[in-house]
């Protein structure tokens, strides 16, 4: 048998995502285009599975794609007193990469045999050494942007560079050479900083396992960020970079349209781009003054608006009342203004909705794609992570606002009036508008006919061909 593109068609691609949601809606819509280009999908899924949002979203996944296999890989038990770590979804990336020898039996055992695997960035390093001994080609998954990318590629040389202790190697900025502007070290997650941490040890790993993999996709188009991969494309501006394929934007799947609850209803009765749309995602909760000055903030903001509150870091424990978070008083205030959600939302259909005209998001990679997608311009507050930087690839895409001076998570409580004034700027502002509408034209090119997406798929079936 052939295809148009007159390779042999069967491919059999196993994913193995790493927890928590943005790590796994990614892979699941990886799966979906693979899918669609006739390749047969097992997904690894990892047990126990942390949160109640990604058991339920694999689920609904595989009763949509009967003819996805799921292979369950039951971890190893790890105390998190050994791996010294209080998140509990980073405490899983460490426990998948303590038990990925157990891999080797399963990845081996599966029939018709694999043509290769797509691994979850944070695990490559302990991922690679068993897909190596198999001699099976292992791509990577890298979830967030490309000029995260570009810093975890460099990270290695800098922290070599100098001997001596402490964050004062890094100096003021990172001039990841062939990157368009400098990254601030005051971009850099707090951990990162620290090169005894085992997150930071990791991440090293990581990074210097790039060069043993056979390539990187990651969830970006040019038109999102046009210079980052540019260097990482063209520019060959590091050494030993596999090819790098940018499979951007990942589209949302038709099963993921079953949330337990709908603000759609209430947006068909809004003026066009008159609401804010306000998530921070599905790991980040904010503390009870902080959520408090941000309802603040919405009310005075003047607009009206869709809010996802979450005061707790796993959804199983989210137990408090609006009454209890808010007080009697401003929870009345904002149920007179917005709506106001508890529960996993569908943000694709949130953003796509006419009345959707400015985004407060913390800028975890999935938002900022969906964003661009829809032409939202976004109100960028980080919380944590890799946010920073992703905040700055919509600030300088002229797309969005990056409010650097508010800090990461609970370093300073933001007070309701500065909120409303920069929802007032954001959901103001004409050239923002304009921007996100070119950037959204431009996502919807790479994914039409003969687009980027089609055309890098094409270009990982090759390079795995070569492989072979
Ligand atoms: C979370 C975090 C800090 C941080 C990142 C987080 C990233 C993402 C990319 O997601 O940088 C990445 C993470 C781990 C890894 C490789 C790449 O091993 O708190 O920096």
């Amino acid at each position: 048998m052939s295809n148009s593109d007159g390779m042999h068609s069967h491919r059999h691609v196993a994913l193995l995502p790493s927890s928590g949601m943005g790590h796994l809606l990614p892979f699941l819509r990886l799966a979906g285009s693979l899918i669609s280009q006739r390749c047969q999908v097992t997904l690894i899924t990892t047990h126990p599975i942390v949160s109640l949002a990604e058991s339920q979203l694999i689920s609904a996944f595989l009763s949509a794609f009967p003819q996805v296999s799921e292979k369950k890989f039951t971890l190893l038990p790890l105390d998190p007193l050994t791996a010294n770590c209080n998140d509990p979804f980073k405490l899983q990336w460490e426990t998948i990469r303590r038990s990925a020898h157990l891999l080797s039996p399963l990845l081996s055992s599966l029939s018709p045999p694999l043509s290769f695997i797509i691994t979850d960035m944070t695990l490559m390093s302990s991922v690679v050494s068993v897909t190596a001994n198999l001699c099976l080609p292992n791509y990577i998954l890298f979830t967030t942007s490309a000029r995260m990318f570009s810093l975890f590629a460099y990270f290695p040389s800098i922290a070599e560079s100098k001997t001596d202790g402490g964050s004062s190697r890094f100096g003021d900025e990172i001039r990841v050479p062939g990157l368009g502007s400098p990254i601030p070290v005051s971009s850099l997650p707090s951990t990162l900083l620290d090169l005894n941490s085992f997150f930071t040890k990791n991440f090293s790993d990581n990074s210097r396992s790039i060069k043993n993999v056979n390539g990187v996709l990651i969830n970006s188009f040019e038109g999102l960020e046009k210079q980052s991969l540019e260097m990482l494309t063209v520019g060959k501006a590091m050494e030993g970079l596999p090819p790098v394929f940018p499979v951007g934007p990942l589209l949302p799947l038709e099963f993921e349209g079953q949330s337990s609850f709908s603000p759609l209803k209430w947006l068909e009765g809004q003026k066009e781009r008159s609401v804010v749309y306000v998530s921070f995602g599905s790991r980040t909760p904010m503390s009870k003054e902080q959520i408090r000055e941000l309802g603040t903030g919405l009310v005075l903001s003047g607009y009206k608006f869709v809010w996802v509150v979450k005061s707790k870091v796993v959804d199983k424990e989210e137990d408090e009342s609006l009454d209890e978070i808010l007080g009697q008083e401003l929870k009345e205030k904002v149920m007179n203004n917005g709506l106001v959600v508890k529960e996993w939302v569908n943000q694709w259909k949130i953003l796509s909705h006419k009345a959707v005209g400015g985004f407060i998001s913390h800028c975890g990679w999935n938002s900022v794609v969906e964003a661009a997608w829809h032409g939202v311009p976004v109100l960028g507050w980080p919380q944590h992570g890799d946010q920073m930087i992703n905040a700055e690839v919509i600030e300088g895409g002229g797309w969005g606002l990056c409010m650097k001076s508010w800090g990461w998570v609970s370093d300073i409580v933001v007070k309701g009036e500065e909120i409303g004034d920069r929802i007032k700027e954001l959901m103001g502002s004409e050239t923002l508008k304009s921007t996100a509408a070119r950037i959204s034209e431009e996502a919807r090119q790479a994914v039409g006919v003969g687009g980027s997406c089609e055309n890098m798929l094409k270009e990982l079936f090759q390079s795995w061909k070569k492989t072979e």
